[in-house]
């Protein structure tokens, strides 16, 4: 059986507490929304950390502290951003991964993000593939736009991304590949044959395109990063409930959630 694994993206580095007033912000929020994520049915999380004033950073110390109460608290693989926030420098965005996380993130190109632009240059895809492969951090190939999984094939041929990838398939961000089923079709058929992959789609498309990717055999990537809303016009209440009802879906389709260690395991992620 093909279980399913549940990504909980906690927080995200655009999403403000104005927006969503359960957003946690500080390690203990982000330990204890990653302890309920868990609980609920998440084997991983995606992580993002805010300053003291609540601005997103890439401030190694503070990844540090969040992930030290995350491990206190829970056993779920945590991966950290390499993304960081819009216009950040290349040296700010790879701090976390001096942390030698279980996994990381890895753009494979440039796309437009709402008014800004999230820069992913060859070098600094190249300068990020290698700190992970050097490291032993394993590489979440995050695809924007269709592209960009040629240019993650390309880096397996360059040596620098160990097959089998992980891709997640990052839809509907303003600029990038809009969330559709079509899309989703031709993203997935476009992977190599032996790749795992999660759909993490924006907003009101969280739902459709993550019950699809159930049923087509993927995984899924749920949180406030990607969608603060429980349904139209209702704020969610924490990451856990978004990763709940997903696990529900998948329950009814015979994909039982897979614990943090099975996802270990079968991702090949060396013991933290
Ligand atoms: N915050 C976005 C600009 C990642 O985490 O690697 C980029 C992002 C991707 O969130
Ligand atoms: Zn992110």
């Amino acid at each position: 059986m093909n279980k399913l694994w549940i990504t909980a993206a906690l927080v995200g580095a655009e999403i403000t507490r104005a927006q969503q007033p359960f957003l946690p912000l500080t390690p203990e929020e982000i330990a204890e929304e990653a302890a309920r994520a868990r609980e609920a049915g998440a084997a991983i999380v995606h992580l993002h950390v805010r300053d003291p004033e609540g601005n997103p950073t890439q401030d190694r110390d503070t990844y540090a502290r969040v992930i030290e109460r995350i491990r206190e608290r829970t056993d779920v693989i945590v991966q950290v951003s390499t993304g960081g926030a819009i216009g950040m420098s290349a040296e700010e965005r790879a701090q976390p991964l001096a942390l030698r996380p279980e996994m990381a993130t890895l753009t494979c190109g440039s796309v437009n993000f709402g008014d800004g632009v999230f820069l992913n240059p060859p070098d600094l895809i190249e300068h990020l593939a290698r700190t992970m492969l050097e490291l032993g951090i394993k590489p979440e190939i995050e695809v924007f736009e269709a592209g960009m999984i040629a240019t993650a094939i390309s880096l397996v041929k360059r040596g620098l991304v160990r097959p089998p990838l992980h891709f997640d398939l990052v839809m509907g961000v303003p600029g990038g590949i809009p969330a559709t089923a079509a899309n989703l079709v031709h993203l997935v058929a476009s992977l190599p044959a032996d790749s795992t992959w999660s759909v993490a789609a924006v907003g009101r498309h969280e739902l459709p395109l993550g019950a699809m990717a159930i049923a087509m055999g993927g995984h899924v990537r749920v949180g406030f990063e990607d969608n603060i809303y429980y349904r139209k016009g209702e704020l969610a209440t924490s990451n856990a409930q978004l990763v709940a009802r997903m696990a529900r879906i998948a329950r009814e389709l015979e994909r039982p959630c897979a614990t943090p260690d099975e996802v270990r395991e079968a991702l090949g992620i060396r013991p933290c």
